[in-house]
């Protein structure tokens, strides 16, 4: 990779100029040529897909331009599951060098593969992720993501090498030991779930240790949706910029796109690399740039897992504005949920991450909450358990009343009605990995 340093203000960070601010037409052209490519290489090399293409009346040779891929068929995750665990491949299962798997709540796993080709190209985009988050050659990183099958610790890793930094290792868990490395290494980048970092943050505040003052200055968060009320408490409680990192296993891991460190508004979704489009997740029509919907993504250099058209099911709207930080690749806004992730709370539609943009910074709450699902006859109820700040504990009486104020906004701002519980300290589960937002009692008929 041919990064080079730059300036932004104050902050020196890496770039690659080449391929960051490639104009629009330049960028055009590489995607389509990239794209046709890997149609020709699906079409000729998996079987899924020719019979995919074959039923939809399309073939490689009706893709001219890029608007043309809107002709092609979606894959989805049932894609992955029927085909598992290697049928997607569009190698030779000895060129395949590594294996990452999701873990999967029901049924088989879902299984995605890498070339050596695939390997590298992870690192490039990986340690670009890094540098345009802020981070520098020499950094320690300390990466607190899991290690195994999930992509989150070895797709940090082999990035945060690639760039020059200095990597520990240290996977999730343990988090005393976390806070002791942290400090004991002084590890200048921190690399975990957002909801894991401010597991990490409180347990050095019972210790008596303030990450405040310690080496810290960057947080590259992601795996799970999380909002800016989020980002605003870690990055006081942390004394860091807290940078959002997107990614997805069937895509690559991460990754994909992450904000630059100048403007913190977006991820730049690497363009050389994906074909971004959003569509309406009911008709299934492409939606223009800047409309909301489910964000669908092609491979174009993948070798081993090539994806034509992934519907990821989460949730967002594509941004081309210019951005102050000089890059030209398309903006992804801010991860909302995913659209199986979506409450529908008596006909109205909430995100867990709009009931935590509510909750966290709320007067005398602490920022941990999970969200119980029940029946209550025909209809859906919904529980927000929520902490007091341990700094200002509350009796039984004030705990009524802080439910009511908290239920009030709630109300107001989404307009959900929610039963809220306010709990003591500790008593909501708190995170090592991607935390467990919503709890379905409802199908054990509760
Ligand atoms: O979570 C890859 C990853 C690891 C991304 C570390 C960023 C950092 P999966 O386990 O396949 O891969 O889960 C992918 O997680 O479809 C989103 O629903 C969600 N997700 C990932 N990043 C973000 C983010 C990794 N920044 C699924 N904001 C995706 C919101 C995110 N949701």
């Amino acid at each position: 990779m041919s990064t080079q340093a730059a300036t932004q203000g104050s902050q020196s960070f890496m770039f690659d100029p080449d391929v960051e601010t490639m104009p629009r037409d330049e960028l055009t052209a590489l995607q389509t040529g990239r794209l046709k490519q890997t149609l020709e290489r699906v079409y000729a090399n998996v079987p899924h897909y020719r019979k995919k293409f074959d039923a939809a009346g399309v073939t490689p040779a009706a893709f001219k331009v890029l608007s043309d891929i809107t002709r092609f068929p979606f894959t989805q995750k049932i894609d992955l599951r029927d085909n598992y665990p290697f049928g997607l491949f569009a190698v030779p299962r000895e060129q395949v060098s590594r294996l990452h798997a999701s873990s999967g709540t029901t049924g088989k796993p879902t299984v995605v593969g890498y070339t050596k080709g695939d390997l590298d190209t992870w690192a490039d985009l990986m340690a670009r992720c890094f540098a345009s988050g802020g981070a520098l050659p020499g950094d320690i990183v300390h990466n607190a993501y899991g290690y195994g099958l999930f992509t989150g610790g070895l797709g940090a890793h082999y990035g945060a090498e690639r760039l020059g930094c200095t990597v520990v290792p240290i996977s999730g868990g343990g988090t005393e030991r976390q806070v002791t490395l942290l400090a004991d290494f002084k590890a200048k980048v921190l690399c975990a779930t957002p909801s894991y970092a401010l597991n990490i943050a409180e347990v050095a505040q019972t210790m008596g240790v303030d990450i405040r003052q310690s080496s810290l200055r960057l947080g590259m968060f992601g795996a799970e949706p999380w909002s800016d009320a989020l980002r605003h408490d870690l990055e006081d409680k942390l004394g860091i910029k807290a940078i959002d990192i997107y990614g997805l296993s069937e895509i690559m891991g991460p990754g994909v796109a992450c904000e630059c460190h100048a403007v913190q508004s977006g991820l730049h979704g690497w363009e050389d690399h994906f074909l971004f489009e959003t569509i309406d997740p009911e008709t299934l029509q492409p939606l223009p740039i800047g409309a909301t919907g489910e964000l669908v993504i092609t491979t174009l250099t993948k070798e081993a897992l090539p994806m034509i058209r992934y519907r990821t099911r989460d949730i967002t709207r594509l941004s081309n504005e210019p951005c102050a930080c000089g890059r030209t690749h398309v903006r992804i806004m801010r991860v909302t949920g995913r659209n199986d992730d979506m409450l529908i709370i008596r006909g109205v539609n909430v995100y867990p991450s709009q009931l935590e943009a509510v909750l966290i910074g709320f007067p005398g709450l602490a920022p941990h909450y999970q969200i119980v699902l029940t029946r209550e006859g025909a209809l859906d109820a919904i529980t927000v358990e929520v902490e007091f700040d341990p700094g200002a504990p509350l009796g039984d009486a004030e705990c009524a009343r802080k439910s009511k104020e908290v239920t009030h906004h709630i109300k107001s701002l989404i307009g959900v009605t929610c039963k809220v519980v306010v709990k003591s300290p500790g008593e909501v589960p708190r995170s090592q990995g991607k935390a467990v937002r919503v709890v379905d009692q409802r199908k054990k008929g509760n």
